[in-house]
């Protein structure tokens, strides 16, 4: 099942000056930054408070064709996805197939700091795009 919140994602056209924003007005500094090509993403994964609740994860796009452009083209900055840690994103994503949801893949792809991911289409979650996240 849902373990718990992992992240929050927000989608940013530019993560440098969404980082800044984000330290200047509300002090939650960025932990972790990395380049996801097989996303199209560039992102950063900010901590809130002590650190050990869900983050907030900033996502930019690198190419036109990505999922975050075409979400900002679409919609605008803003929340983008609702992201839940598993133990087993296979066997978590087995369980919501069988339940008539549709998942993205059908099989994980890596995440961040490479940890295995699906989504469940927004349609299907009554307008919320939600990750499934398998920590390494
Ligand atoms: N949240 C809620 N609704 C969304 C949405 C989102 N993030 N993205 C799209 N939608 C809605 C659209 O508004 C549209 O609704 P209408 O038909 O009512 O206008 C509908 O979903 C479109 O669905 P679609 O044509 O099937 O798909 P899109 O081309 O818009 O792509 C999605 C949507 C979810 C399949 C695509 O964004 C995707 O593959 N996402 C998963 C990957 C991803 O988000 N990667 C970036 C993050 C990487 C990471 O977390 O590490």
């Amino acid at each position: 099942g849902l373990l718990r919140i992992d992240h929050v994602g927000i989608a940013v056209a530019d993560l440098d000056a969404a980082l800044k924003f984000y330290a200047e007005i509300f002090e939650i500094h960025s932990v972790h930054e990395e380049t996801n090509e097989d996303q199209g993403v560039r992102e950063a994964m900010l901590a809130v408070g002590d650190g050990t609740g869900p983050r907030l994860q900033l996502l930019a796009p690198l190419r036109p064709d990505s999922a975050i452009a075409k979400f900002l083209d679409r919609s605008g900055p803003g929340l983008q996805q609702l992201a839940y840690t598993v133990a087993d994103v296979e066997a978590a994503a087995a369980v919501l197939r069988s339940r008539g949801l549709r998942l993205l893949y059908d099989t994980a792809r890596r995440g961040t700091a490479g940890s295995r991911i699906n989504f469940v289409h927004p349609k299907d979650a009554g307008g919320v795009l939600v990750e499934l996240v398998q920590p390494v």
